[in-house]
């Protein structure tokens, strides 16, 4: 074995001087980054292993010897591939050494649908970003995606797609109990729980018209999954303050409403309909706006800002589920707010009409539910309303599937008429907010405007 002490010199990366760990949100320097030991018997981890119980995890070390590819030797010598936060001793998927990570949040209340959103939206954006946008959009750690990659195969590549399914058991509720969706740390006393994190890598592909000016350098983005318990103000629950930490790191968040959930904009739909359907799924009612309020103080309190201090990222409200609720908006979802510049390839966003949809929204809810608008704008600075759809069909009680302990029917969908609406808008609309200029957001030129139906 060839060792060497010059560090690791043959890793042909150019790392990012400061990295944000996905797990703890804790920035560090790409010099105190730790290494995770090869041989089996190096075990023990006292931020990984349970008090008191054997140890298991294996040992996290900062480096001192190399093998000659720039791999890390453990005490044992033996060479190693993995790394570590310093702080959580968490593993850091090796691409965020040197590419930089976007956090967005999704925040809902429970059954608002963020699930199915992350599933419908990770879905599309593989499908459009490429053939829309040139834009390479993937898996950044398919380790870190499976969650992610299951919701996108439960609702988009079923066996048998005709077949009707109840629509809780495509993606099960997010559980803010279920241990699989958290990591748990040992720092000083404390226990901590994290949220696991999916990461994407985003890219321009060759067909970029901009590739020669803004080169090959990808992003990752990142995002969480959270149990819509875990935006609920309780006092003094340290756990669903830490869990939903990511807010105060994230460039866009996404406040996913459900009009479905708030009894006046049902009686405003069915009475539009003329009909007592319209839910879909699950129907209670729910105070969305604490949901916002109490994220406004979160990040406050994160960032310490004073109260009433509005926040400089934007704020996306998605009104989601727009299959349920479509007569209330003079929209047609299949005409996408984008546009494509003459001599350009790829679309681009249309700001004219996005500002449009956005005002035509927050005149709905004002009428109907005034205290989300309020919420939402005494949190953030500049706030932008879309509507959303991750099924695009609304499913309907299915008297072949009944509920046994309530012997009501079940709301079912068939698979192949999952069509999702918009639910990659308001993330591109996120990324054109960003420097990076992967995806442009511009004005309508009267003259040459090409909108896509
Ligand atoms: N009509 C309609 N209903 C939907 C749509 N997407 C999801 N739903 C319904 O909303 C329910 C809840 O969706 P989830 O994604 O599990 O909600 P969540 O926000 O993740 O909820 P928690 O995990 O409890 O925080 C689903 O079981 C569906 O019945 C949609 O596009 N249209
Ligand atoms: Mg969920
Ligand atoms: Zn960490």
């Amino acid at each position: 074995m060839f060792v060497t002490d010059a560090g690791p010199v043959t890793l042909g990366k150019r790392l990012l001087k400061q990295i944000t760990c996905p797990h703890c949100w804790h920035a560090f320097g790409s010099d105190e980054i730790l290494w995770v030991s090869s041989h089996t018997d190096l075990r023990g981890d006292p931020r990984l292993d349970p008090p008191g119980s054997p140890a298991s995890a294996l040992q996290r070390f900062l480096p001192t010897r190399f093998d000659l590819k720039g791999n890390a030797l453990d005490s044992r010598g033996q060479s190693c591939q993995d790394l570590a936060c310093p702080r959580c001793h968490l593993v850091i998927p090796w691409i965020l050494l040197d590419t930089h990570c976007l956090f967005f949040s999704v925040l809902g209340s429970p059954g608002s649908g963020k699930s199915f959103l992350l599933g419908s939206m990770a879905w599309t954006l593989r499908k459009s970003l490429l053939r829309d946008f040139g834009l390479d959009f993937g898996d950044a750690d398919p380790e870190s995606n499976a969650t992610i990659n299951q919701y996108e195969e439960s609702l988009f590549l079923r066996p048998d797609p005709e077949k009707h399914i109840p629509v809780r058991d495509m993606i099960r509720k997010t559980q803010f109990t279920e241990e699989s969706i958290f990591n748990r740390v040992y720092i000083g006393s404390q226990e901590l729980k994290f949220p696991k994190p999916f990461l994407f890598e985003i890219k321009p592909s060759v067909t970029h018209p901009d590739y020669k000016t803004i080169g090959s350098g990808s992003k990752v983005i990142c995002l969480y999954d959270s149990a819509g318990e875990s935006f609920q103000a309780v006092s003094d629950d340290a756990d669903r303050i830490r869990t939903t930490g990511y807010i105060a790191r994230s460039r866009a968040l996404f406040f996913l409403f459900d009009p479905m959930q708030d009894p006046r904009f049902l009686a405003v739909v069915r009475q539009k309909k003329a009909s007592g359907e319209g839910t879909g799924g699950p129907s209670f009612a729910n105070r969305q706006e604490t949901i916002l309020r109490e994220c406004a103080a979160r990040l406050r309190k994160l960032l310490g800002q004073n109260q009433g201090e509005l926040h400089n990222r934007p704020l996306i409200v998605m009104v989601n589920k727009w299959d349920a609720w479509k007569e209330l908006l003079p929209i047609d979802p299949t005409n996408r707010p984008l546009i494509r510049r003459k001599g350009r390839e790829v679309f681009s966003l249309d700001l004219d009409a996005i500002n449009q949809i956005s005002k035509e929204i927050r005149t709905l809810l004002l009428n109907i539910c005034p205290e989300i608008v309020s919420a939402a704008e005494a949190f953030c600075r500049e706030v932008t309303y879309l509507p959303s759809s991750p099924l695009g069909h609304t499913p309907r009680a299915n008297p072949d599937f009944m509920e046994p302990n309530t012997n009501k029917p079940l709301h079912t969908i068939q698979p192949s008429q999952i069509k999702p609406m918009w639910t990659e808008i308001p993330f591109l609309y996120a990324l054109s907010r960003e420097s990076i200029n992967f995806v442009e957001l511009v004005k309508r030129p009267k003259t040459q405007a090409n909108s896509k139906g």
